[in-house]
């Protein structure tokens, strides 16, 4: 049985996307939750070399960080990527995009799924990440949406990739237009996102360095 180690529903965006990979691939796991504390927890090392969430574990086998998870499940279980080539390779363009990329985004929208804030303005740089995940979610319906309403139709690791930032956009009021919106509007509504932030919102533990309302203390206090 794979054992998956995660952090709290509310704040761990990686976990998410390990979570739904795992989840993606049909096969049981055992899950087991630790508390994220904003600080590095060496005990952590007992189920990841990195101390950090998300960990697979596969008998003998671990495997740390959600891209890698991503792709080992993909090995094993058919239909997590796209079956079309092409869509597969943009697929996986995307889903790299927003492992190693949009730092802004990351820095200055943390998720915290329970919180509703609205820190504008926004930076030149978080402007940016935004503009480019509108693209990102215009074009992946438009060229490869024709058998559903995901990023290339069926739900796929792409929209696993970047169900933490629909959280985000919900949490910090950015409202896309056009289909980038309904794209995000369709993901908040999947049944493994409502899953997630049902169990992210019967949490209670705060961790005060992903809590907008204590890092955008000052800008919320001027905007009153
Ligand atoms: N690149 C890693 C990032 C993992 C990561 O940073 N996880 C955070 C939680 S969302 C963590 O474990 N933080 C604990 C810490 O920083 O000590 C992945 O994709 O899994």
């Amino acid at each position: 049985m794979y054992v998956l180690h995660i952090g709290n529903k509310n704040y761990s965006s990686w976990s998410l996307r390990g979570w739904l990979a795992m989840k993606l691939s049909g096969a049981p796991f055992d899950e087991v939750v630790v508390q994220l504390s904003g600080t590095w927890n060496a005990q952590w090392r007992s189920f990841s070399p990195t101390a950090r969430v998300p960990a697979l574990r596969d008998g003998d086998i671990d495997v740390w960080d959600s891209l890698a998870i991503a792709e080992y499940l993909a090995e094993r279980h058919p239909g997590m990527w796209p079956a079309d080539p092409v869509a597969r390779a943009w697929a996986r363009c995307v889903a790299a995009e927003m492992h190693s990329g949009f730092s802004q985004l990351r820095n200055d929208m943390t998720m915290c799924i329970r919180e509703r804030v609205d820190v504008r303005p926004w930076s030149a740089g978080l402007q940016g990440d935004i503009a480019r995940i509108a693209e990102i979610w215009t074009e992946g319906p438009r060229r490869f949406g024709a058998g559903g309403p995901y990023l290339c139709g069926s739900f796929c690791l792409a929209d696993a990739f970047y169900a933490p930032v629909a959280f985000r956009f919900q949490t910090y009021g950015v409202a896309l237009e056009g289909a980038a919106g309904e794209y995000c509007r369709t993901l908040l509504a999947h049944p493994l996102l409502r899953q997630w932030e049902a169990d992210a919102l019967a949490e209670t533990a705060v961790v005060e360095a992903d809590e907008p309302r204590v890092i955008y203390r000052d800008k919320l206090a001027r905007n009153a």
